[in-house]
Parts: structure tokens; sequence; C-alpha cells
């Protein structure tokens, strides 16, 4: 499914809006205004971009602990997404969710979590919820390398091949889990191959170029619409930071960091863009400075909201009563 123009210019606004959401929450962090810790999506923009691109409004993502650039990308609204991490009132969990816990219902994201590969069942779930509610709507589901060696991985691949359901599994393969390469925790070259155990169909992508992984992801959205079931996505990336927080990630070598960093997501779908009279130098500009503003407008809004009051601590917490 070759990228229109228009789908194009989506690609780079999409990009661009997560790369700059992310410098913006660096910022803020680095200034000690967004508390506990983030995992930055910064240089892993295109996967984000590239699945949400060839999603409905009405489908879902599942995200993870590194759910920025899932909930940005599927189109959440940024001051409430920035205010969230700034745990403000005004925050999309009236800031009681954090950057692990980061999620926007309403724009179609189920939620991020901070166990790792606990998002594979729960998309199994909504998936399965779709199919019997027979609304054509699919689910996306984002998970790292290091998500693919736990045991929910092979039950939920499973599950939903067996009962067909409409999933894309996005494994963003970054080659690191923490400190660990991908070499040392996964014997084969690629994590793809795995899917052929469950008798799903599989891609491995250049995870730093939105149109390739947009281009397979909406191959895989209308098999899925069109009830022939899940599909894996494997999408070589790199993350720009350490894992989280303060990690200077020396573990890395840094003629692959050197390699990786010198081709950078954004640089890619603008020059792809470009070439194809998607946009000129001028309008890239132009979209940038208008992106620029609204995380500039994002920040001031989530700085100056209050934080929620300690009377509401106990406010939407369920529980079950039997
Ligand atoms: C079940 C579980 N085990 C271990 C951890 C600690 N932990 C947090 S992130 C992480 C690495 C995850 O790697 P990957 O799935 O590749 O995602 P990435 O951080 O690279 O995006 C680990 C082991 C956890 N949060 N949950």
């Amino acid at each position: 499914m070759e990228a229109s123009k228009e789908t194009l210019v989506d690609l780079y606004k999409t990009t661009l809006r997560v790369r700059l959401f992310e410098e913006k929450v660096w910022d803020l962090f680095s200034q000690n205004l967004i508390p506990g810790t983030v995992h930055l999506y910064l240089g892993q923009e295109a996967v984000a971009a590239g699945v949400c691109c060839a999603l409905r409004e009405d489908d879902w993502v599942q995200s993870t602990h590194r759910g920025h650039g899932h909930v940005i990308a599927k189109g959440a609204d940024t001051k409430a997404a920035m205010a969230e991490l700034l745990g403000k009132v005004t925050g999309s969990c009236k800031g009681k969710g954090g950057s692990m816990h980061i999620t926007e219902f309403s724009a179609g994201v189920l939620g991020a979590t901070g166990v790792v590969a606990s998002g594979l069942p729960i998309a199994v779930g909504a998936a399965l919820s779709a199919q019997m509610r027979g609304t054509k709507e699919v689910v996306a589901c984002f998970f790292g390398d290091g998500a693919s060696n736990n045991g929910t991985f092979g039950e939920s691949l499973n599950m939903s091949s067996i009962w067909n359901l409409p999933v894309i599994w996005v494994v963003e393969n970054n080659l690191y889990a923490m400190g660990t390469p991908i070499k040392m925790a996964c014997p084969s070259k690629d994590i793809a191959i795995r899917a052929d155990g469950y008798c799903i169909p599989s891609e491995v992508v250049d995870g730093n170029n939105a149109v390739e992984v947009y281009e397979a992801v909406a191959k895989a959205v209308s098999r899925a619409r069109n009830g022939n079931g899940p599909t894996l996505i494997e999408c070589k990336t790199y993350r720009h930071k350490g894992h989280s927080r303060f990690d200077p990630a020396k573990y890395r070598p840094k003629e692959e960091e050197a390699e990786w960093l010198g081709r950078d997501a954004v640089e890619i779908i603008q020059a792809i863009a470009i070439n194809n009279g998607a946009l000129t130098e001028e309008t890239a500009a132009e979209i940038r400075s208008h992106l620029q503003k609204e995380m500039d407008d994002a920040a001031e809004y989530a700085k100056v909201s209050e934080y929620p009051s300690p009377e509401t601590a106990l406010d939407d917490v369920f529980t079950v009563v039997s």
C-alpha cells in the first residue's frame, strides 16, 4: 500500500510532533518539573507515526512504559498529555497516571504500563471485543524486543492466531532491553521469525523510516479489518537517549550509536516528502514552527495548571465488591 502525498505530509507532521513533544519533555524533566522517571521515545518516532497514520480514529493502540510517542501519534491533545506528565489535574488522567501510565482513551489509547509485556494480553482482549462487537476496529500493540522474551508474548500471539483476531503486533526492536543487548537475549537475527511458530505472517522493516513502517502496517490493517487475522511487524530502531532518567547508555558501542544517530527519523521522512513533491523546504519549516509553538503552549499550560487536591486521591479508584 503505497503512501500518497497527503500521507507523506501526515507522516512528517506526526513524526515531528512526537519528536518536538519529547524534546520538550526532556527539557522539563531536566528542570525537575516531572516527578518520577521518564522513558523517552526520542529516536523511535517513525514507528509510532507509521503505525498510527495507518490506523482509523476508532482503532486502538496498546502502549508500553515508553509510551508518550504512541499517545501523541494517535492524536492525543498535547496540553493534556504534558499536564499529565507534570502530575497536574488538567492531565489526561487527572495527573494520577504520569509518564508510565499516560493514556488518552478518547483518542483510542487503551493505556500504557510499567509491567513489561503486560500490554499484549490486553490487546488480545480488546481485539476479541472488537471482533465480537463486529466493529471492524483493529488494535495495534506496541512492545519492545525485551518484551518478546516474556511468556505473555507466546500466549498472546497464540490466542490471536487461533481466534483470528484483528491485531497488529508491533515489535520496536531498539536493540537493547535496559542494558541487555538483543544479541545476548535472542538467538535469531530477527524477532519476526518467532511469528512463524504461531502461523502469523510477519515483516521486518526499517523502524526509522516512517514510510516503510506505514506501508507494512497498512497492509496488516487491511488483513485484520477483512477478518484475516493478526500480523507481526518488527521495526528495527534505536533510542537517542539511555533507557530512562539519567542512564548515559555507556554500554552502547560508539560506532553503533554514530551509525544509528546518523539515520534520523525526522530527517528521513522530511527528505522523502520533499523528494516526492509533498513538501518544500519552506512548508516543512512552517509545519515545524507551528508544531514548536504547540509544544511551547502545552508546556506553559502544564506548568500553570494546579496539582490535584488531596481530597480527590481516592476518586476514580475502582474496587470489585463481591
Ligand atoms: C515484568 C517486568 N520485568 C522487568 C521489568 C524491568 N524493566 C523495565 S523496562 C525493561 C526493559 C524492557 O525492554 P524492551 O521491552 O525492549 O523495551 P524498551 O525499554 O527497549 O523500549 C525492564 C527489564 C519490568 N518493568 N517489568
